[in-house]
């Protein structure tokens, strides 16, 4: 038998890399570990049980909540909350934070996506769990909306879990990126992609085409020369799933700004930093147009930001792109 790896191992390994380390960050990923493997079974279940559909009611951005959205939120928090490493959390399903009481005076916050791409759900389409853990700035007590305002760059981990055709957890710690595959027989995450590395081929575009109209004319002119290219078009309209390609695939994601919505959809706390840390890691770069996405300032929780992120020198193409066509309007 092959050597199995779980991710529980990996992480165990991993830590007495770090002469120094406490224990409680592998003890935050193995909560997540646990979280990601409790929401894959609900998600393979949606189609059955009554939990797909509608919650009705709308998240802190004025979207649809699904069901599922509010079952995978709880559930993450239950797990956040069972190790005392997490003094409290943000995610795109509560307005503001939730300090966790109980564990006043833990190092860390987490902010977390429970259900990307969910309204992709009732048509059994990829979804995906998106985390980022950061050090809380705070000395101790309860944690303060400060822990979770911080740069990408203070990042100490981050990670995504998507439910495709298996389910795939992958996670950073700033030393390169490693995917495990649930084995469902064992209900293990066992290590299927170690030091995952983006492909130098990069012929693969993916950005949502009907907002073409509305796209700044450097942005236009940059899908007009990937088609010239012959690149290839994939959009999921998940952005785990279409992140997750591009990881393994090469080529480039873009979320644009249009006009009416200048700062695009995304979010940056809980979607755009940490698949940013992710593809860095792995070789790759994620800006706005004119800034890496790590060093955008955070002001609020439910921040948008544009976003283009893959291969590098995809990503460098249209920044290249957008800021001739400033300098252009600037003289
Ligand atoms: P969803 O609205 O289904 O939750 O941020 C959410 C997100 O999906 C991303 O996962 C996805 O990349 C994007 O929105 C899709 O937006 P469009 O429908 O505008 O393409």
């Amino acid at each position: 038998m092959k050597n199995l790896i779980t991710l529980d191992e990996f992480i165990i390994r991993r830590q007495k890399d770090f002469p120094f380390a406490t224990g409680e960050l592998s003890g935050l990923l193995r909560d997540i570990g646990l979280a990601a493997k409790i929401i894959s079974r609900e998600v393979n279940k949606a189609g059955l049980a009554d939990i797909s559909g509608l919650a009705g009611q709308e998240n802190a951005s004025g979207e649809d909540v699904q069901k599922l959205d509010i079952l995978a939120d709880n559930l993450l928090i239950a797990c956040l909350k069972n190790s005392g490493e997490c003094c409290g959390i943000a995610s795109e399903e509560n307005d503001t934070f939730v300090p966790i009481l109980g564990n006043k005076d833990a190092k860390y916050i987490v902010i977390f996506d429970p259900l990307d791409g969910s309204s992709n759900i009732d048509v059994n389409v990829s979804i995906g769990t998106i985390f980022a853990i950061y050090r809380r700035q705070s000395v101790a007590g309860e944690c303060l909306l400060e822990d979770f305002l911080q740069d990408g760059v203070e990042q100490v981990a981050a990670g995504y879990v998507l439910y495709g055709s298996s389910t795939m957890l992958v996670y950073t710690t700033g030393k390169g990126v490693n995917g495990f595959t649930l084995d469902p027989s064992i209900g293990e995450f066992c290590l299927s992609h170690p030091d995952i590395r983006l492909p130098e081929k990069a012929d693969t575009y993916s950005v949502n085409h009907s907002g073409y109209k509305e796209f700044e004319p450097a942005v236009q002119k940059f899908i007009d020369e990937c088609i010239d290219q012959d690149f290839k078009f994939r959009y999921v309209g998940s952005m785990v799933a279409d992140v997750h390609r591009t990881l393994l695939k090469g080529g480039i994601f873009m979320y644009p700004g249009t006009t009416k919505a200048p700062s695009g959809k995304l979010r940056l706390l809980y979607e755009c930093n940490p698949l940013s840390f992710i593809i860095e890691q792995a070789g790759g770069k994620a800006s706005n147009g004119s800034q890496r996405i790590l060093e955008l300032g955070a002001y609020k929780l439910h921040q948008r930001t544009p976003i283009f992120i893959g291969s590098s020198h995809l990503v460098d193409r249209v920044e290249a792109l957008i800021q001739t066509r400033v300098l252009n309007v600037e003289h």
